[in-house]
């Protein structure tokens, strides 16, 4: 079992039952048949490690990615957007709590989770370490980034493991609201005065480059995907996302006579494949790693909300019965 300190080997008479050939051959029949994955199955270490990492991550940046567009729940123009982001930054939450319970059942604690987001020993999504400028930001964010999201976990609902999967069938579903509302905020300032125009416009000269990062390093220099395909954790390559997302909106995106800022961008008729500048992988890196231009505001933000909610979180599990408000 998952133990404390993190240990993930099972072992069976002291050897480690990942190294238990029988089992493992069972395990990757089962995956190689489209059956799912459950938590009382039996599982090697590095497939328990790899879900508990990916998952987690994937938790954090839907809780972290709320502050962004959450900047702008006060400053939204008119009551119905205002209503529309309030409803989509709370959907983001959800996501984060149903990602959260899924990666529990491989038996990492909730607080430890928590814990290792606040003191930047795990990572989250580079998009979300940009400030979101002006409101322009925020429809970009909504359609393109929700675009690029919903890609990625479309075809990962249909991966190996069931409480993982289950979460993104229903992650999606919502995410595609959420496409719907962005595409709507990008076409109204895209189609609106000329200041709208170039609102939009300089919001996505901003986005463009973390939306290229967002799918990850290049397969030539990705560590984790080919175990993750293996074990249909992943079930496309970081750079064949990226080929989808920029065949799906690059059109879109032309049709609002939007101009996308790679002078490179081309889809290349032989192959069928979009060729575009090589990102900065040495700046997606330094994001990654803390050193974007929000990592320290957002999680002070997340560490100040945790300090905040401890008493709720004490009085809830009764630890402490003489518990008195922080008020009283
Ligand atoms: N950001 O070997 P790979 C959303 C790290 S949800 C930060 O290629 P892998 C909803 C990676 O962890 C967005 N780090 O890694 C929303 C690894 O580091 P490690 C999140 C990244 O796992 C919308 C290292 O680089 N989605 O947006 C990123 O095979 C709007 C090497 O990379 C998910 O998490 C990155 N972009 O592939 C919310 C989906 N890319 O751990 C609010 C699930 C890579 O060794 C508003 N995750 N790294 O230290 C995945 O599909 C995969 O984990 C990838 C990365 C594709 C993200």
């Amino acid at each position: 079992m998952y133990g404390g300190g993190y240990i993930f080997e099972e072992t069976k008479n002291g050897k480690p039952e990942s190294e238990d050939q029988g089992k493992l051959k069972n395990f990757e029949a089962k995956i190689a048949a489209g059956e799912k994955i459950e938590p009382s199955d039996w599982m090697p270490a590095e497939y328990r490690k790899q879900l508990i990492r990916m998952i987690e991550q994937h938790a954090h940046s839907e809780i972290i990615g709320a502050l962004p567009e959450g900047t702008w729940i006060t400053r939204a123009p008119g009551f119905r957007r205002k209503m529309a982001l309030m409803a989509k930054v709370q959907d983001e939450v959800g996501h984060a709590q149903l990602l959260y319970s899924a990666a529990e059942t491989l038996g990492k604690p909730r607080e430890d989770m928590i814990n290792d987001l606040i003191t930047g020993k795990s990572k989250y999504s580079n998009v979300f370490n940009y400030p979101a400028v002006t409101w322009a930001d925020t429809a970009v964010i909504a359609w393109l980034i929700d675009a690029g999201a919903i890609i990625n976990q479309v075809a990962n609902s249909k991966g190996s493991y069931g409480p993982y999967c289950r979460a993104l069938e229903r992650i999606c579903i919502e995410e595609s609201f959420h496409l719907k509302y962005g595409h709507d905020n990008v076409v109204f300032l895209a189609t609106g005065t000329p200041k709208q125009r170039e609102m939009v416009q300089d919001a996505l000269n901003r986005w463009w480059k973390p939306i290229m990062h967002f799918f990850g390093p290049s397969d030539k220099i990705s560590v984790h995907t080919e175990t993750l395909m293996r074990w249909k954790v992943k079930m496309a390559s970081n750079d064949d996302m990226r080929q989808k997302f920029l065949d799906m909106y690059v059109p879109k995106i032309w049709e609002l006579k939007l101009t996308i800022p790679d002078p490179n961008l081309k889809k290349n008729q032989t192959s069928g494949k979009w060729e575009y500048t090589e990102p900065d992988w040495e700046e997606f890196k330094r994001v990654i790693n803390g050193d974007g231009p929000c990592n320290k505001e957002r999680l002070a933000v997340r560490r100040k909300s945790e300090e905040k909610g401890e008493w709720v979180r004490r009085a809830l599990m009764r630890q402490d019965e003489q518990y008195v408000t922080p008020l009283s």
